[in-house]
């Protein structure tokens, strides 16, 4: 896994978007991803608001919220991200052929392309998922858009592990800067061939085991140790009373903490 800082990694990153946000790791010493998955856009605004500070990136699943809409949902949301200077992730996990993730992915009551800086897809249905996918946000903006590839899960008894992954791993090849990396539980290696993937990992709890319903919790010194770049954490934050602002702080040290580490500095 990289050992290199965050800002080596932004000097020298194919993606304008990567480069992006480890810069925003780097100046907020933070690589925590808040994920919010609440019904309603203003639970989400406000926990936006408390948690802008401790976060690079807001993981979104804007098909929860019941009132969503570009102009109440997303332009606060893009003004908050501006603000508190972090990167929005909508965490789609397209599964379609090309033709149908470029219209999923531009069009409908979401417009994701428009807004969403980075969102994701599962290899299942070949690279054409990732030629569509491209094509969409380079109709639909300007503006640098990432794509992370389902290399693995933290569900239990996940399908996507061995040669699926591998084949994941591979497909991800084939556009350099357009994908940015992959959801993985650990690194995907890489770098002896000229990549430097960003290795986002969810299931992540300090406190909990998992859930009910198979949801499964690593550490943070567990995930980063073996490769992760990014935590994503959800309940771990807002969850059954918590504070978020409290747990902010502790995601966002601990996660730091873990990099400096890995880098071989001390915190
Ligand atoms: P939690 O509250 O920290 O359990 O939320 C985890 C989030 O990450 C939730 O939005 C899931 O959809 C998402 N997730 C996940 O938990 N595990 C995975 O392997 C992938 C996504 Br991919």
């Amino acid at each position: 896994m990289s050992a290199l800082t965050y800002t080596q990694r932004a000097a020298s990153h194919p993606s304008p978007l990567a480069s992006k946000l480890f810069n925003i790791m780097e100046a907020k010493k933070t690589n925590l991803c808040a994920s919010l998955d609440v019904r309603t856009t203003e639970e989400l605004l406000r926990l936006v608001e408390t948690l802008g500070p401790y976060i690079c990136l807001l993981k979104t699943h804007v098909d929860i919220l019941t009132d969503f809409s570009m102009e109440g949902t997303v332009k606060p949301l893009k003004e908050l991200a501006k603000k508190f200077n972090f990167l929005i992730f909508e965490d789609r996990k397209f599964a379609d052929i090309g033709n149908t993730v470029k219209l999923q992915y531009s069009s409908g009551v979401y417009r994701i392309a428009e807004w969403a800086d980075i969102t994701n897809a599962h290899g299942v249905t070949g690279p054409g998922i990732i030629a569509g996918l491209k094509e969409a946000a380079s109709e639909v903006t300007k503006e640098p858009r990432g794509l992370l590839m389902l290399a693995e899960l933290s569900s239990k008894g996940s399908l996507a592990h061995g040669e699926y992954t591998r084949g994941t791993v591979e497909m991800a090849k084939i556009d350099k800067e357009f994908v940015i990396g992959f959801i993985a539980q650990r690194d995907m290696g890489g770098r002896d061939e000229g990549f430097d993937w960003l290795i986002m990992t969810p299931g992540v709890g300090l406190d909990d085991k998992g859930d009910a319903l198979g949801q499964q919790y690593r550490t943070v010194d567990d995930v980063v140790s073996t490769g992760s770049d990014i935590i994503i954490v959800g309940r771990g934050l807002f969850g059954k009373g918590r504070d978020p602002r409290v747990e902010g702080e502790r995601y966002r040290k601990a996660g730091w903490e873990a990099y400096l580490k890995r880098c071989g500095k001390s915190a």
